[in-house]
């Protein structure tokens, strides 16, 4: 591992000692040790627009009145700030018009909104939050400080907020450790982790957003900044939350709660949401290092037809590539491309191929040519050329903080679209380099014309990489919606791809570190995230390989991977009894795809995460903060891996509300611990009484059969419950015109009655006809149905399920005993 060389030798200690000075490693540089400074009081304000600026004199804050439940706060030592320019933040995106005031008394500044309040103290510059009541939510601990940096310019900035005895912090990303961030410290610096270990630090990704929790209200705060940062959640000090970048502006975002979804939410609309995927990116895919040649990848294929499980994704990994050179064929192993992709779409297989950042250093090679004549390629401070050795060997790299040469990255991709390729992967775009760890410092780099060192570019290249990537897929594809999945993001890198969590190992403790991994990155502003089924290093047995099928079953991304020195890592390749239950999930992912596009639509729509830790639904018991094993997939279904061998049951907490065992309808009061049956085949899965669960029949792949009519599975409840169904064309951005079909299902009964009813929005019309209802724990005898006025005759009740055919554009179903 490189981690060494990544770490640098100068280490910047957090200590908030106002006195406290930072010595640099080595004083024969002759560089002084350096002292905090801190703001002192505030002498004035001014106004303009929607921001306020305050002064001590010398230092001046800004106050932006982002919308009425966000504020951004950003501190400039000198008066300067800096250029506002944000890769987190999307382009164009309209400021949410807000409602504010500045009140000015003894005190305080006080800029208020109708739902939060900023006061700002005129005796110390403490900055605090409060909400419409006026209760603090969030106050700094010390004034804003930094301390000048002589080496490279700039500062190092600080902010230290006032950490409570019951607070819990979440969010932050991939960080490889327990869900609840208390007592812990990190630092951001995007690295290529292979066989990362609990609680190793830093990894692939820079999410330097987190959501707290104190007695039951909840905030968060987006600290944008791409420089390497570091957090600690009372780690050095139980009494302070803190966070410090290594340069750039001390800039934050304040968002307001109170529920941690509302947080979620409101950084999804400072950083933007996921498009919508393609539909058949939401099924199973099948990747390994690699499979080749082509007789490897159609035997794999075939394989998934021949077993009768469910795939669509298949990928190639570096050894498609002519001696690793991007955007080439090794015609050896793989002669015509164009005939191999075109088979397996026959099929129904999606072709995903790896692109990295490293071009080879090649004069005969046309890509390197275009770069090196155009400039596009990364340089040293003295104007050197970046180089570095990966798997092509000698690599230059393209400074894709530069929008020309993203412009010219996302054209290299005709030709792979001409072939048939439907997705790319984008990996090492930590930076990785072999044996430096990432590049130098010196690196510079474009960035959109704000210009800047590697430390400030560092954390953003990968997603710019991912970024060049997609937009240039979405041109090429007209109008078809790209896939791309990448290693290494920033914040806001949702606009433009899904992630895995990188290089795992196959081991029960990766399983259950991976299901930790997916749900914070869905609170963090991630959602179409995955792990490598099986683990990446290291061989799984037929039981951890199961177990972890079932987990990915309800992962937003569902993706089997593994590492080219270890044994084959198909469904299948354990035999019996796991190929049954490889197949059993699989199968239960596809039914429950229309359930999951829906949820992927309300992601997209309001910022919803698509994985809700229980921490998310009740947030107002202290015991929940601790829960990190079971989640809710969407807000209906709550899943609990089996993270474990030889586990024959395990514990499962349930939110207060009735909940259905999904595998026997059996009804459980929430509120408490339940204790679960979990032989091989199963795994504990509830449904939220109220729900309207639509499922699509099995399907080979996405588009195998017309869906001829959609089974909507329903279960009964004595209050009032939504559910949507979101579908459409699942493959273009008509959903962008309003072509989608948007369906709300309203339930609700009584000991005597269950009404079902539905209405719909948007431009689409889904060709089946039918719904196939299956209602599920009704506690009476249904004897009377009526659809829509009518009586309905033709309907069975076995077991205590209802089940009945009616066209789908019905408005209300009644059912009477
Ligand atoms: O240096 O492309 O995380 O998924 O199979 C290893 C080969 C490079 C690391 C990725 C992994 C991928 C592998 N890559």
């Amino acid at each position: 591992m490189e981690e060494n060389l990544l770490n640098p030798a100068i280490e910047v200690p957090f200590d908030d000692d106002p006195n406290s000075f930072r010595h640099l490693n080595n004083p024969a540089d002759g560089i002084k040790p350096i002292v905090k400074k801190y703001l002192g009081a505030p002498t004035s304000v001014t106004q303009s627009g929607n921001k306020f600026y305050f002064t001590d004199g010398e230092a001046k804050v800004e106050a932006f009145v982002f919308s009425n439940e966000i504020i951004r706060i950003r501190l400039a030592p000198h008066s300067v700030f800096l250029d506002e320019f944000s890769y987190a933040i999307p382009k164009g995106q309209e400021p949410i018009p807000s409602e504010f005031k500045l009140i000015e008394t003894t005190d305080e500044y006080r800029i208020s909104t109708p739902s939060i309040n900023c006061h700002i103290n005129k005796t110390n510059f403490l900055i605090s939050f409060s909400d419409s009541d006026g209760s603090v939510i969030s106050s700094d601990g010390r004034p804003m400080h930094w301390e000048e940096n002589v080496k490279d310019g700039g500062y190092y900035v600080y902010g230290t907020k006032t950490c409570h005895d019951n607070e819990t912090f979440f969010g932050l990303g991939d960080k490889p450790t327990e869900l609840n961030l208390r007592g812990k410290r990190f630092t951001n610096w995007n690295t290529d982790a292979y066989s990362f270990a609990w609680g190793q630090d830093p990894l692939y990704r820079t999410i330097p957003f987190y959501i707290s929790v104190n007695e039951g209200t909840a905030h968060g705060i987006f600290f944008d900044n791409t420089f390497k940062s570091h957090f600690d959640f009372g780690a050095q000090d139980a009494t302070s939350t803190s966070f410090w970048a290594d340069g750039g502006e001390l800039q934050y975002y304040y968002i307001h709660g109170p529920h941690m979804m509302d947080v979620v939410k409101r950084y999804h609309a400072i950083t933007g949401m996921h498009p919508m995927p393609p539909l058949w990116a939401l099924g199973y895919h099948q990747c390994r290092w690699s499979y080749y040649p082509e007789a490897k990848l159609r035997a794999v294929a075939n394989g998934f037809r021949k077993n009768q499980i469910p795939c669509d994704g298949i990928y190639l990994d570096i050894d498609y590539m002519d001696g690793y050179r991007c955007f080439t064929w090794n015609r050896k192993y793989f002669p015509d491309p164009k005939k191999l992709i075109a088979d397996l779409a026959a099929d129904g297989f999606k072709t995903v191929v790896i692109i990295d950042p490293g071009i080879r250093v090649d004069d005969n090679y046309s890509v390197f040519k275009e770069g090196k004549e155009n400039r596009y390629f990364c340089r040293r401070s003295d104007d050197y050329f970046m180089e570095g050795h990966v798997w092509p060997g000698r690599c230059q790299f393209p400074d894709f903080t530069n929008p020309e040469v993203r412009t010219w990255w996302g054209g290299l991709f005709d030709e792979l679209v001409q072939l048939g390729v439907a997705g790319v992967w984008n990996d090492m775009n930590e930076p990785a380099v072999f044996g430096a760890g990432t590049f130098p410092d010196d690196v510079r780099h474009q960035y959109d014309g704000y210009r800047g060192s590697h430390r400030k570019a560092h954390n953003v290249y990968g997603m710019q990489m991912v970024r060049a990537t997609y937009e240039g897929l979405r041109k090429l594809m007209k109008n078809k919606r790209p896939f791309t999945i990448t290693r290494a993001g920033y914040s806001g890198l949702q606009r433009y791809a899904s992630v895995w969590t990188g290089d795992n190992v196959a081991s029960w403790e990766h399983l259950a570190l991976g299901n930790i991994q997916c749900q914070r990155l869905s609170m963090s502003g991630v959602p179409f995230c995955g792990t490598d089924i099986g683990g990446f290093s290291g061989e799984p047995d037929g039981e951890l390989f199961t177990r972890w099928i079932q987990l990915g079953t309800f992962s937003p991304f569902m993706r089997a991977h593994s590492a080219g020195d270890t044994k084959e890592r198909e469904p299948w390749s354990f035999g019996e009894p796991f190929t049954a239950i490889n197949r059993k999930f699989i199968e239960l992912r596809y039914r429950l795809l229309p359930y999951l596009y829906s949820t992927f639509w309300e992601h997209h729509r309001y910022g919803f995460p698509i994985l809700r830790p229980i921490v998310m639904q009740e947030q107002h018991v202290l015991k929940n903060h601790f829960r990190q094993d079971e989640f809710t997939y969407g807000d209906k279904i709550l899943v609990c891996p089996v993270l474990g061998p030889g586990q024959a049951s395990r514990k499962v907490y349930l939110p207060k509300g009735k909940w259905y065992n999904f595998w026997d309808n059996g009804l459980v009061d929430g509120g408490d611990e339940v204790e679960v049956a979990t032989p091989l085949e199963t795994i504990p899965i509830f449904v939220k009484a109220g729900s309207v669960i639509p499922e699509y029949p099995v399907q080979q792949y996405v588009g195998q059969k017309e869906i001829e009519e959609v089974k909507l599975n329903i279960y009964y409840s004595d209050f009032e419950a939504n559910s949507f169904l979101f579908e459409d064309y699942g493959e273009t951005f008509a959903y962008e015109q309003e072509i989608y079909s948007e369906k709300k299902f309203i339930v609700n009964g009584s000991d005597a009655d269950l009404t079902i009813s539905q209405s719909m929005e948007g431009l689409y019309t889904p060709r089946y006809e039918n719904y196939n209802f299956s209602i599920i724990g009704l506690p009476f005898k249904p004897l009377n149905i009526m659809i829509d006025n009518k009586w309905v005759t033709n309907f069975t009740f076995i077991n205590g399920k209802l089940e009945f055919r009616h066209n789908k554009n019905f408005k209300q179903v009644k059912i009477m005993k």
